[in-house]
């Protein structure tokens, strides 16, 4: 059946195929790719739209000789297949099989661990320049989309190009869109190159730039000779790219493969850095993607005919859970305001963004703006709720630090997929953002304990006239016991214990629930508390403890270093007790699900029971 793909050594093999067999290739990948991504779930969208890109990098340069920098990394399934891995594709993002994203660890043609967003140029160039100073000769292209270029990090580097001027190949990927629609003055300078129409031919315009350049030029224009007549480029002399110190190529058809190929030759043999303008439909070939492109960014399992997902719980999301309530309070409050960093659907804000167009702002995928926006916001009189990935506002640390704490404003750090986050992996958990954010002054810390405390802290947050983060997980908002009102620095008792306590944060309440049952069933009485607050600590309710209990155990889904955990410990030091800190150790956690991950790092129900158990048998 797949006459190419199980039949051939990628990616070797792609050296001799004509551009008629390239083009059959490109069937059975995205066959392929819609059918193992509608069992493991995944980034559909993204590769079918750079199935004739990944297969023409490989054609032309040679991996991993040559460096093909992927921004993001969630297009690289295509490079997967093509660089031996297809049969991964089982196992794809599931624990103990293949990443969703490059692992260098797992292949030497994955040259960097990538997950967020718009540091190809950066790291391309990086390699350039040593390549340059080593004396080495090899090729480096980064591929970066034109959501990701929206990031200020690729305008930096965009910027130190022109002083380094190392040979380097940057292509633009651009479908118009992020994960929805791209926004800003960037993408709207693409579009206009788009619609430019000033092509002109090949032949003429290469053969007048190419020529400029010694050595190399003659063997350049010669090489041309085997570029099809019918190939465009546009060479907009004084576009911003040329004015950068790039060469730009463009914009060319993202899936003509001969087009792609031609082009890419030019630019391997050329001396300057080239930037390439790709053009690309996100979703290709698949028509539920193509409709849907956005549904289809990132998806779990789904019906290949109807392109439906197969699971959908019936409670809603903590995204879901925060974007309506913040609709209901900027119903009631005109100060209400929404920052997002080209997240708004993951964030749960898609209702906001209807409701009230105006008072939503998407700054693109660029999460330090977005914090020192909504400091501008909060400056001006507004309440600004700043809807954000932790894994993604590890971007934003100095801006919160100087431009949200220092200046006591008003700004709410909403903190969506705090803890873990499953398939995604290492470069998605969230789970660092209590270690970043506890230490800062004057930041209040709150994490809910299920979705009706997230309202309820939400509506606490309209009257805190400071910075203020609350963290809540990835997945539905299971209702978990009553919910109390808020006060600052209030913890509350979820069950009375006398041999020990557990201080939970958040979601693992659950967990820890679950756990004194266990511990229950083995003669074990636990009281458990939900902190509420990680910062300011309910001390006084920690004094008491203190006195009563001998073991005392903080569970929190985030680094046990830096964590709540360790400011509990740090403020009893000196009692007559032991303090343990259950949370992920000091290693970069894997992907899988959720599940799996707290078991195999003793953070489930049961661990965390036997670990009480062995404790206070000692
Ligand atoms: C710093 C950071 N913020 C947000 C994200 C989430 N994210 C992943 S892909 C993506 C859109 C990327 O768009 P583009 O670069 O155009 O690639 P496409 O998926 O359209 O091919 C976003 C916002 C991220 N990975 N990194």
């Amino acid at each position: 059946m797949n006459k190419y793909l199980e039949n051939h050594q990628f990616p070797q093999d792609l050296k001799a195929m004509d551009y008629d067999e390239l083009e059959l290739l490109t069937y059975e990948i995205r066959d392929f790719l819609v059918e193992s991504v509608s069992k493991t779930g995944g980034h559909l969208a993204s590769n079918l739209g750079a199935v004739e890109l990944s297969i023409a990098l490989h054609k032309v340069f040679d991996s991993p000789k040559d460096k093909l920098i992927w921004d993001v990394g969630h297009q690289t399934y295509v490079h997967k297949i093509l660089t031996g891995r297809a049969s991964g594709f089982s196992g794809l993002r599931q624990l103990d099989g293949m990443s969703g994203f490059p692992k260098s660890k797992e292949s030497p043609h994955d040259i960097f661990d990538t997950g967020h967003s718009s540091t190809s140029i950066s790291l391309g160039l990086g390699m350039a320049a040593a390549r340059d100073l080593n004396g080495e000769d090899y090729n480096v292209v980064s591929v970066i989309g034109d959501g990701a270029m929206t990031g200020g990090v690729a305008f930096e580097a965009l910027n130190n190009v022109a002083s380094l001027n190392s040979k380097m190949i940057v292509i633009l990927n651009d479908n118009e869109m992020s994960i929805s629609k791209n926004t800003g003055g960037f993408p709207k300078y693409l579009s206009k190159l788009r619609g430019s129409g000033k092509y002109v031919s090949i032949k003429s315009q290469i053969k007048k730039n190419v020529l400029k350049v010694p050595v190399i030029g003659e063997g350049v224009v010669a090489g041309m000779k085997h570029a099809r007549d019918s190939i465009k480029y546009a060479m907009i002399d004084g576009i911003m790219f040329e004015e950068l110190g790039f060469k730009y190529f463009g914009p060319i058809d993202g899936h003509d493969i001969q087009e792609l190929c031609e082009t890419l030759e030019l630019a391997k043999n050329y001396h300057k850095p080239v930037f390439i303008h790709v053009m690309t439909k996100k979703g290709k070939g698949y028509s539920k993607a193509e409709e849907r492109p956005d549904m289809f960014h990132g998806i779990g399992p789904f019906d290949m005919d109807t392109g439906l997902p197969l699971k959908k719980s019936s409670l809603p999301s903590y995204s879901k859970v925060f974007g309506n309530k913040l609709c209901e309070m900027a119903g009631k409050d005109e100060r209400v305001t929404a920052v997002s960093a080209a997240m708004i659907d993951g964030t749960g804000l898609e209702g906001f963004n209807k409701l009230f167009p105006k008072r939503m702002f998407d700054v693109g995928i660029a999460e330090g703006h977005a914090v020192t926006f909504a400091a501008g916001l909060a400056k001006a009189g507004l309440k600004p709720y700043v809807a954000v990935y932790s894994t993604f506002l590890q971007r934003a640390y100095d801006q919160i630090i100087e431009d949200v704490c220092l200046q006591e404003l008003p700004v709410t750090f909403c903190i969506d997929r705090a803890g873990i986050v499953g398939a995604d992996g290492e470069t998605h958990h969230g789970i660092f953002d209590i270690s970043y954010l506890r230490h800062i002054p004057n930041m209040t810390i709150m994490a809910p304990k299920d979705g009706d405390e997230l309202e309820a802290m939400l509506e606490y947050s309209l009257q805190l006239d400071g910075p203020c983060a609350i963290r809540y997980p990835r997945g539905s908002a299971e209702t978990i016991g009553k919910t109390n009102k808020i006060h600052i620095g209030k913890s509350h008792q979820l069950k009375r214990g006398t041999d020990v306590e557990i201080w939970s944060v958040g979601t693992m309440a659950k967990i820890v629930l679950e756990a004194a049952d266990i511990l229950k069933s083995n003669g074990i009485s636990a009281s458990v508390i939900n902190a509420e607050f990680i910062k300011p600590l309910d001390k006084e309710k920690l004094e008491k403890s203190a006195s009563k209990y001998p073991l005392i155990v903080t569970v929190e889904d985030n680094m046990v270093s830096g964590g709540f955990g360790e400011s509990v410990k740090e403020y009893l030091k000196g009692n007559d007790l032991k303090v343990i800190n259950v949370g992920w150790p000091d290693s970069f956690i894997e992907h899988g699900s959720a599940d799996e991950l707290y078991k195999k790092h003793g953070m489930d129900a049961q661990s965390i029971a036997e670990r009480i158990i062995k404790e206070l048998e000692r």
